[in-house]
């Protein structure tokens, strides 16, 4: 970015979120995607319509409840508008608002931005320069060579005494500094491995790096460039693994090949070497296929893993503390237990050995969201793949049951929050966009297991929070969206004389610990989900790392993977009934007054409708759930009731007949049994369930009948409406 640091403001900064504006996924959905948007309450009316860019409205609905959030001080309305199916771009419009930001509809929706993902830890690697073909305008020389790297005081051994030269190139810088830490690239690192080993379908698309075309996948290539560096950083005497290479201090605001060239290898540490093993056996165990282009490369993986496992063991409690002279990045943890735990796991797995069983005690370790400093998740993660090749000696009742409790929390606070998201104000710590993301990996990892369709439908608002549907209004990833973050925290993207920031990094998000206060201008809000500035002085708010944009890549592929394709259309004898009519009719049928009367000689009337055509139906009136009306005529059963309780539940969801929603559906191309984010169990879209409407009140009930196919059920209901309300032309 051209702007200087760090004195500009806000005020001629990027656009920032406009209180009031609508929130949604600035990129788009998947046809199946469920697809929401979260509305400020108080915006003028209850309806929200989907204008396509012919300018007709796709669609029209009703908000939902006005629900508040803690974590940003709102209260906001969700538009669910999940059965809009067809491909195209779209916006989101209520009444005395501006229109939300465009998005799409597209079966590849996410290709590009999880293309991005990947690519920028190619924008960050160390060690080589970045050709125009392949890095465009954010091509630059190469920085930081770490061919002659100094052991520093705290890592003296007697094979390297302080001062020794060693190389240990390659590697990516871990976020906007250029430093690198083995515990943070072990999270990274294995988080691309896993979404190769889980969707090694999707991962067969190049994204233009100097190795695409190798014969390798690209994110194994990207993979490789880390491990071999983070092979270099463990000590062929003891099988140590150094905590980092790292400057004495951070770099100014620089590009990397003015960056300083003076670094150290700085103590060995128990987690590093904990998430070093675990990372090569993983890796030991993926790359197993690629022996012809990396002779002895997993092999070596695992003899290294297990060199540092034994390390571990033997110094059970080394943790991390910068020493006096080195003020970079800490990732000091002081809880080991769960990287003893990914540890196991992860050899466990890939040599089956009982040893490493032993050591994991799988009953005693819980699942939770990963981050760099609790690991537990990943080996939950890692034993669900595998579950099938883990032998009779593990308890595999135990994958389901902690991934699904685990699962269920997550998906119980997104049902109860305003903004449908996973994540609550609490969870909200620095790196917070990736706490969301890494949640949204999780329960990824319950759906694999059990289908459960919530799951799918959390983790999608996960990445819809990160794209946008955010009390920020912003999509925090860089190059994406309409109302993108402009200005991270990226030292390359600060120095390199270009407006745009380098792209596909996402931004850690909001984080009311707000520990660059002292450096920043102030945060506009002390709320959780508010504490976040698009400035590039904000390394607590909006700096990028590799840790956050691994599950960036993974949910991006996964979802895509995992989202049901569009069903192809049954085969339907019924004409589709234009839009607009059904509308029209919603629109006359409409009441002055209704009371328990109204209720009784209306369905009366239906009854008598029914009786003289010789059919057998069932019909019930309910206004404010309650019901006035009910009667189940000769020949009919309790299913009818059933199907009026799901038909009716439709039109108090989306304020339409059931019929509107049935033609709507299938117009855009999409099966009305089948319709994304909506329970069959609950809901069914075929006619019969026409909203009660009083004048200048809005809907208040349903009149419902059922017993016919659908389309004759929803004529008999207009028919009995106009003959009751004296309206024609309908
Ligand atoms: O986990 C606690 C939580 O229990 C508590 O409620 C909360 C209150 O503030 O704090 C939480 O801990 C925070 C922790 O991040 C959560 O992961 C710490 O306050 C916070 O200081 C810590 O920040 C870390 C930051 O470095 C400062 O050390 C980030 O996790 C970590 O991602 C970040 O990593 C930096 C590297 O050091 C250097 N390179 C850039 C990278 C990204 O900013
Ligand atoms: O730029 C540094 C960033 O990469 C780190 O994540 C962050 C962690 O503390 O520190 C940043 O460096 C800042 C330092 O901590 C305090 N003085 C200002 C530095 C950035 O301008």
């Amino acid at each position: 970015m051209k702007r200087l640091f760090p004195f500009l403001l806000l005020a001629c900064g990027p656009a920032l979120a406009q209180t009031g504006a609508i929130k949604l996924n600035q990129i788009g959905f998947l046809p199946q995607s469920q697809k929401l948007a979260v509305v400020p309450q108080g915006a003028g009316g209850d309806r929200f319509e989907l204008v396509g860019a012919d300018g007709k409205t796709a669609f029209s609905g009703v908000l939902g409840a006005a629900v508040s959030w803690d974590a940003s001080g709102e209260t906001v309305r969700v538009a669910d508008f999940s059965w809009l199916g067809t491909p195209g771009s779209y916006r989101l419009k209520v009444a005395g608002l501006p229109p939300s930001d465009p998005f799409t509809v597209a079966a590849d929706g996410y290709r590009a931005l999880n293309s991005a993902a990947l690519k920028a830890f190619y924008f960050n690697r160390s060690a080589i320069a970045l050709a125009p073909e392949y890095a465009g305008q954010w091509a630059r020389a190469a920085g930081h060579p770490d061919t002659r790297v100094l052991v520093h005081t705290s890592a003296a051994s007697k094979a390297r005494p302080a001062g020794t030269a060693i190389s240990s190139p390659k590697g990516w810088y871990d976020a906007g500094d250029y430093n690198k830490y083995v515990v943070n690239s072990g999270i990274s690192t294995y988080t691309l491995l896993a979404a190769f080993e889980h969707f090694p379908a999707w991962f067969a698309q190049d994204i233009a790096i100097p190795e695409s075309g190798n014969g390798v996948p690209d994110i194994l290539d990207e993979a490789m460039w880390n491990l071999e560096w983070m092979l270099s950083m463990q000590d062929p005497a003891d099988g140590g693994v150094y905590h980092k290479l790292t400057n004495l201090r951070f770099d100014g605001m620089v590009m990397p090949d003015a960056a300083t060239r003076e670094r150290y290898v700085v103590a060995k540490s128990t987690a590093a070497a904990l998430d070093f093993a675990a990372t090569m056996a993983a890796a030991s165990r993926v790359l197993a296929g690629y022996d012809k282009q990396w002779p002895g490369m997993s092999k070596r993986m695992l003899d290294a893993a297990e060199r540092a496992w034994r390390w571990a063991e033997a110094n059970p409690a080394l943790l991390f503390k910068n020493p006096k002279d080195v003020v970079t990045g800490e990732y000091g943890d002081a809880h080991l237990e769960d990287e003893f735990a990914w540890a196991a796991a992860e050899l466990f797995i890939t040599t089956g050995k009982d040893l490493y069983l032993k050591a994991l005690r799988p009953e005693t370790v819980a699942a939770t969201t990963p981050s760099w400093s609790d690991v537990r998740g990943l080996a939950w993660m890692s034993l669900a793949h595998h579950r099938e090749r883990l032998g009779p000696q593990f308890d595999r009742s135990l994958i389901a049951s902690r991934i699904d409790g685990l699962a269920q929390g997550l998906a119980a606070e997104w049902k109860r929050s305003a903004y449908r998201v996973p994540t609550r104000g609490a969870d909200m710590v620095w790196g917070s966009s990736a706490v969301t993301l890494n949640q949204a990996m999780m329960l990824l990892q319950a759906y694999r297991l059990n289908g459960k369709q919530d799951y799918l439908l959390a983790a999608q608002s996960g990445l819809d929070y990160v794209l946008g549907r955010n009390a920020t209004g912003l999509s925090f990833v860089t190059g994406f969206g309409a109302r993108q973050v402009l200005q991270p925290h990226h030292r390359p993207s600060i120095a390199d004389g270009v407006d745009a920031p380098v792209p596909g990094w996402l931004s850690g998000g909001p984080n009311p610990g707000q520990q660059d206060a002292k450096d920043c201008p102030p945060y506009p809000s002390k709320l959780p989900a508010l504490s976040f500035i698009d400035h590039a002085c904000s390394y607590a708010s909006n700096e990028v790392a590799i840790n956050w944009n691994a599950p960036l890549v993974y949910v991006s592929a996964a979802l895509s993977e995992l989202t049901p394709k569009v069903r192809p259309l049954k085969a339907m004898n019924d004409k589709l009934v234009p839009l607009d009519l059904l509308l029209r009719q919603e629109q006359l049928l409409q009441f002055d007054r209704f009371d328990n009367d109204t209720a009784l000689e209306i369905g009366l009337k239906l009854v008598e409708m029914a009786r003289a055509q010789k059919k057998a139906v069932t019909v019930e009136i309910a206004r404010n759930g309650t019901v006035l009306f009910a009667h189940g005529m000769n020949g009919t059963s309790r299913d009818n009731f059933d199907w009026i309780r799901r038909k009716s539940n439709l039109v108090n969801r989306t304020g339409h007949s059931s019929f509107y929603t049935h033609n709507q559906v299938r117009l855009n191309g999409g099966d009305h049994d089948a319709i994304p984010a909506l329970d069959p169990r609950e809901y069914a879209a075929h006619g019969g369930s026409f909203p009660l409407i009083i004048k200048g009140t809005g809907q208040v009930g349903t009149i419902t009948v059922s017993g016919l196919p659908g389309v004759e059920d929803h004529a008999m209901v207009v028919n009995a409406l106009k003959d009751y309300l004296k309206v024609e032309g309908i």
